[in-house]
């Protein structure tokens, strides 16, 4: 079985064999009921829900070829090449899961428009379960209805309104300062005047440790050679968590409980190891402010000024806070990592940046907080990662509302998903979207619905405030110390372990500007 799953690990287009087979399911229209033809303002027919084309008749069988073609890791290769076969919208079911799939930027605006008071993204079961057989209390990023509007309205004003990023930008910069101190070391370390690794263990203790400081006010220490053995338990959980999420995207995970699988041994156990860190982070937090009397002199990070205010529940604040620690570190570091490549690819544009960065400091007088106003290249730059390579592959939500999208009528309550990984590589979206070119963003060329890599609207990344300062000031003191380079001209693909990663390591080597220290 191995055998035959490794033949099939590698293709990126769909074998044709199956292309026929998929299109042949979709004209074999005998069994489709009849619709009666609707007419909208332009006079145009509007077709029915079940004349959407795409595989949607059988999801056993859509389950058994997804699976053949590796589908567990090539979710997003597979999505380019069903919009390439049926146009911009197609239905889909992949075992039990059911969605309606769109690409243009214009009907994201219609689905997002649809998305109601109570936007509902797809809920990831496993996620879910694993709280549920715990005991645990869902965060933000997994309520639904009032329970998420009234802790998410909360959390928006501790975590992601403008007025809180002066709190973390002076916690943010002194991590990316000890960041670049421990690559200066490094370098000297290697005897050669330069560092050539994999940079992805170090980025994410980088983030974890941006994250940590952010949320508890507190650093951990993980810019040192000897580092915590929790700290880095926690990060590979962390990795083993996500990895054992996708194959239960397509297979319930109470399904797999039962029957005693290893994705869901091995998924418990990362949550476990995920949780335990995080409570451990969070006690010690807490019993300092018990200690603690009056109001502290200094910003005391996310969580302290939750416990504060006093709104939400400690088990609500903790689900929360926990949700924030294991999203906050995977994801930045992939999107830092995938940045610092296509630099290493783009020497010229890497100049151009850092030009950027020296008039911004020039000008802001090192201020860190006037600086993030002055660097729109570079702001540029972390789009047009996420646009060639997106952490999530899709945005969904379940629609409140009838919609219409490409002529075809949509029920409230399907689940509708923007390809996003999709739409950053689509010619009719982005001209010449194979090409790194941060500055298309400070074009005025149109930006409608095309950048949302951190999704849209009130059930967007609630990190994304954190995130977003947390790489900006990364990359600000990079261009600023070091020479990105890279081997050889070997371009890499991505995989998908739920989130889309690497396929394999990137190497890159980092030189100092100034000589040597
Ligand atoms: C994965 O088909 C593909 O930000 C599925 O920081 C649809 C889907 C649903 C939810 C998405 C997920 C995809 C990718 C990973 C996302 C997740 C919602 C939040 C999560 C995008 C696209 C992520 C990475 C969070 C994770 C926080 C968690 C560890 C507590």
């Amino acid at each position: 079985m191995m055998a035959r799953l490794s033949v099939w690990r590698s293709p990126v287009t769909v074998p044709l064999s199956w292309i026929g087979e998929l299109t042949t399911g979709v004209r074999c229209s005998s069994s489709m009921p009849i619709v009666r033809p609707a007419y909208s303002d332009s006079s145009s027919i509007i077709r029915s829900f079940s004349e959407i084309p795409g595989l949607w008749k059988n999801g056993m069988a859509n389950l058994y070829h997804f699976w053949k073609l590796d589908g567990f890791r090539n979710l997003h290769h597979i999505m380019v090449q069903n919009f390439n076969t049926f146009g911009p919208i197609y239905r889909e079911k992949i075992g039990h899961y059911e969605s309606v799939n769109i690409i243009n930027p214009e009907d994201a605006a219609i689905l997002f428009k649809a998305e109601g008071h109570y936007p509902k993204r797809l809920k990831v079961e496993a996620w879910t379960l694993y709280r549920d057989y715990r005991n645990r209390k869902y965060g933000v990023l997994l309520k639904n209805g009032e329970d998420w509007r009234s802790n998410r309205l909360i959390l928006n004003k501790e975590v992601i309104c403008p007025k809180v990023l002066g709190n973390f930008v002076p916690l943010l910069e002194e991590v990316g300062q000890d960041f670049v101190a421990r690559v200066h070391k490094k370098i000297k370390q290697s005897g050669q005047n330069k560092w050539t690794t994999d940079l992805s263990q170090e980025l994410f203790k980088y983030a974890l440790e941006s994250v940590s400081s952010v949320l508890y006010g507190e650093r951990l220490g993980l810019m040192l050679d000897y580092i915590d053995p929790d700290a880095q338990h926690f990060i590979d959980c962390i990795t083993l968590m996500f990895k054992t999420t996708s194959p239960m995207l397509f297979i319930p995970p109470a399904l797999l409980r039962k029957i005693g699988a290893k994705v869901w041994q091995d998924h418990v156990e990362a949550w476990d190891g995920i949780f335990h860190q995080a409570d451990h982070c969070i006690y010690n937090i807490y019993r300092e402010l018990r200690k603690e009397s009056g109001t502290p002199k200094k910003y005391p990070g996310v969580l302290a000024s939750l416990l504060m205010l006093d709104k939400l529940s400690i088990e609500d604040i903790k689900a929360s806070i926990t949700e924030l620690m294991a999203g906050g570190v995977d994801t930045t570091s992939i999107t830092l990592l995938w940045t610092l490549y296509e630099l290493a690819r783009h020497p010229k544009l890497q100049d151009e940046l850092r030009a950027e960065v020296a008039a911004a400091r020039a000008e802001s007088q090192g201020d860190m907080q006037e600086m993030l106003k002055r660097i729109p290249l570079v702001k540029g730059a972390l789009k047009e990662t996420l646009r060639l390579h997106p952490v999530a592959v899709s945005l969904q939500r379940y629609i409140a509302e009838d919609i219409i999208i490409q002529n075809y009528h949509i029920p409230a309550g399907t689940l509708v998903q923007l390809g996003l990984y999709a739409m950053g590589r689509d010619p009719k979206v982005f001209s010449r979207p194979e090409q790194y070119q941060p500055s298309r963003w400070l074009r005025t060329e149109t930006h409608y619905f095309r950048s949302l890599g951190f999704g849209f609207g009130p059930r967007q990344c609630l990190g994304r405030r954190i995130a977003e300062a947390e790489m900006q000031i990364f990359l600000i003191h990079m261009l600023e110390n070091f020479r990105v380079e890279k081997q050889r001209h070997v371009e890499v693909k991505s995989t998908f372990e739920l989130i889309l990663l690497p396929e394999k390591p990137i190497l890159l080597t980092l030189k100092p500007l100034h000589g040597s220290r």
